[in-house]
């Protein structure tokens, strides 16, 4: 539709009056020097943005989204179908203003098909959903964009399971406006009734929790169900399993796995850039290398309160309205967690998220 519109726009001034061309030859110079242009990239980003180029709009631009990125070049899935096309950012790339994630995995882009690759993109669309994760500086690090479903990938064995950071995963999932999944792999290593155990904690928040095993199969079909259609991201940390579930899921994917004890100590990571894959089932997902730590991006005390909903019920019956709920007189916290309103490990998360917080 935009695209379409756009069009219209540029013939009607291409055919108004002192903008007729006359000769082939100024037509060739003309274009030589838009496509140069663009190529440079211009330094006045602030007065680009809103208008198409003319060279947009006469020539041949065409959509598509983004499955890998490389710098500040992108592969880019064509809307219209057939293989990935390289294309390259440049200053003169509209899109969302976010220094640090000009481009990510799953953006929606607008790049100008003419000569050869790369490609210059002349837009990133606005994001739809966001997977945000904090650096270092207060920047935002997009992981990714436009997808549904933020699929948190834990273990149940090596890597031991980690509360905290499933639940940071939780609030960025929520705040960037994706839907959560959490998906503990590798039960074919725990006993019956400890994978209940694990996930106790989450199934009254009311969203998929699915214990699976990459190597057994097994829950692997229920998870088919909730990921059909929609687009996902797995996260998680490394060595969880979360390439090794995509292959099974889609054995033609061929994702590089890798075995845990290979690792341990190393930092090594074993899938190293984000990477967007079709599913043959309908769907598409994105795989992210593993994390040690995942660090919220401004993170406040309010969004941590809707967040932890139990907890912020619980509080209003605190005597003092600045309790920190530990252990401070007249705090209402601890009875709500005797009677199993909130759970311990919620609590724990809570409060060290908490702690973050306040220290800045
Ligand atoms: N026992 C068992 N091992 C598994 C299972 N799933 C994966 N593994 C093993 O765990 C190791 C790590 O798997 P990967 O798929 O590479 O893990 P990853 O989460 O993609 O790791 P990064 O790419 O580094 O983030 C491999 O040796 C897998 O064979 C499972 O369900 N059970
Ligand atoms: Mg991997
Ligand atoms: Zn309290």
């Amino acid at each position: 539709m935009k695209k379409r519109k756009r069009k219209q726009v540029g013939r009607s001034v291409r055919r108004g009056p002192g903008r007729r061309k006359v000769h082939a030859d100024d037509d060739a110079v003309d274009e030589e020097s838009r496509r140069e242009k663009i190529l440079r990239g211009r330094d006045n980003v602030d007065v680009v943005p809103d208008q198409a180029s003319r060279s947009e709009v006469e020539g041949d631009v065409r959509s598509g989204q983004v499955v890998s990125i490389r710098g500040r070049e992108a592969f880019v899935q064509p809307e219209s179908g057939g293989e990935p096309v390289l294309t390259i950012l440049r200053k003169s790339t509209r899109g969302p203003r976010t220094p640090a994630s000009p481009v990510v995995v799953g953006d929606r882009v607008r790049y100008l098909s003419d000569d050869e690759e790369p490609f210059v993109l002349t837009e990133v669309e606005a994001r739809r959903t966001r997977l945000v994760r904090g650096r270092r500086g207060g920047e935002e690090h997009v992981i990714c964009a436009n997808v549904d479903l933020g699929v948190i990938v834990a273990s149940a064995v090596e890597p031991p399971f980690k509360p905290r950071l499933v639940d940071r995963y939780l609030i960025s999932i929520q705040q960037g406006d994706l839907e959560p999944v959490l998906v503990l792999n590798k039960i074919d290593g725990i006993g019956p009734g400890e994978a209940d155990r694990l996930l106790a904690p989450y199934r009254h928040l009311d969203f998929p929790c699915l214990p699976v095993s990459a190597v057994t199969g097994e829950g692997i079909e229920a998870l088919v169900e909730v990921l059909r259609d929609r687009t996902a991201v797995f996260s998680g940390q490394s060595g969880v399993g979360k390439s090794s579930i995509l292959n099974r899921l889609a054995p033609e994917l061929k994702i590089h796995t890798q075995e845990v004890y290979g690792r341990v100590g190393k930092g090594r990571h074993t899938t190293s850039a984000s990477t967007l894959y079709r599913f043959p089932f309908g769907g598409a997902v994105v795989d992210t290398p593993g994390v040690r730590s995942f660090s919220l991006h401004a993170p406040t005390a309010a969004a941590l309160r809707e967040f932890f909903p139990e907890i912020a019920r619980a509080a209003e019956s605190c005597r003092f309205s600045d309790c920190r709920h530990r252990g401070d007189e007249g705090c209402a916290v601890p009875a709500a967690v005797a009677v199993g309103e909130i759970l311990p490990d919620r609590l724990e998360s809570y409060l060290v998220l908490m702690d973050e917080i306040r220290a800045g």
